[in-house]
């Protein structure tokens, strides 16, 4: 059963972030909003490019190690994961702890459409119930530890270094507010990519089919539509940057020249001067040790990391104590 949909993304909340980042110095859009129907369709294929190896590794890791992860758990466990993307990764836990135990499986999402295809993909599973919210992360993840009875355990899921999209500090702080809303025993698998190689790096975020640029673009495409801009989309170009301050792959949106756009479901206008650059994402990238530290740092032990080799990915058991 889905929850009543809480208006997810109003379009005045969209104007007023889009206004404050565009009007700083270094302009910005948050990288939420590239995941719209459009958005969250093109990320799919970005998912089986050739390049782009994180999506895979983060399933192999959990298809090979399943039963493996779900041994170390202490059981009953309710289950909530969040974002719950296509569901497709997440199969292979849910049908290593379905052999455990009768489990109830609640996804995270703030788009609706997302949590209608991980419904879709999942649905059929025996021993599985999916009960779905559709709210932002920490809310939902608030109303699930509420509910669960006082037997059970609680596993988190957040997998595809969707925590690499915070900075540092912020990451931290995220993994301090899961714990908040958890109790000792309970856990976190936490899914992350690891440092690689540059050239590697930024192939796999400028791949040379253009899938992760028009991913970007349509960020401002999205801007037209909801808020009756007019970027003139060939007037921008895709840019993936390695930060070695930050160990980030940022994506940014070049202008190509000299010109304003102008926002009026935002009201006002914007002026960009040729080479300027909108930021719109970093995706962090890990050491394994630093994934125990993270975890020691905000009042969990890491029990165990499951680690890809052909695309250097780590999937961490987090036990809060
Ligand atoms: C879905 C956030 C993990 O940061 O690698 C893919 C999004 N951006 N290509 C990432 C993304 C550009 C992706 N995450």
């Amino acid at each position: 059963m889905l929850t009543p949909a809480i208006t997810a993304q109003p379009v005045l909340e969209f104007a007023a972030d889009v206004r404050d980042g565009l009007t700083k110095p270094q302009k910005e859009l948050l990288s939420k909003y590239l995941y719209d129907d459009v958005g969250s369709a093109l990320f799919e294929v970005i998912s089986v490019l050739p390049e782009y190896g994180l999506t895979r590794a983060d399933e192999r890791v959990l298809q090979r190690n399943g039963y493996d992860i779900v041994e170390r758990l202490s059981l009953p466990l309710v289950v909530a994961e969040l974002g719950s993307g296509s569901g497709k990764k997440t199969r292979w836990l849910l049908k290593a702890l379905a052999r455990r135990q009768h489990t109830a499986y609640c996804p995270i999402e703030i788009s609706p459409t997302a949590l209608a295809m991980c419904k879709r993909e999942l649905g059929d599973m025996d021993s599985i119930s999916i009960v779905g919210f559709e709210r932002e992360y920490l809310d939902g993840l608030a109303e699930v530890a509420a509910r669960r009875k006082s037997n059970q355990h609680l596993l988190v899921l957040f997998l595809g270094s969707t925590i690499g999209n915070f900075d540092r500090p912020a990451g931290m702080q995220f993994l301090r507010d899961i714990r908040g809303t958890l109790l000792p025993g309970d856990s976190l698998l936490l899914g992350t990519d690891l440092l690689k190689p540059i050239p590697q790096l930024l192939e796999a975020y400028a791949d040379p089919l253009g899938v992760t640029a028009a991913f970007n673009k349509n960020l401002l495409a999205r801007i037209n539509h909801d808020l009756g801009a007019d970027f003139e989309l060939p007037y921008f170009e895709h840019v993936a940057r390695f930060n070695n301050q930050a160990r980030s792959v940022e994506m940014h949106l070049m202008s190509k020249r000299e010109q304003t756009v102008t926002i009026p479901g935002a009201g006002f206008s914007v002026r960009f001067v040729e080479g300027e650059t909108i930021w719109t994402e970093s995706s962090h990238k890990y050491s394994k040790d630093e994934v125990f530290q993270m975890a020691g740092d905000s009042g969990f032990r890491c029990e165990a990391q499951w680690i890809d080799t052909e695309w250097p990915f780590a999937e961490s058991l987090l036990v809060a104590h």
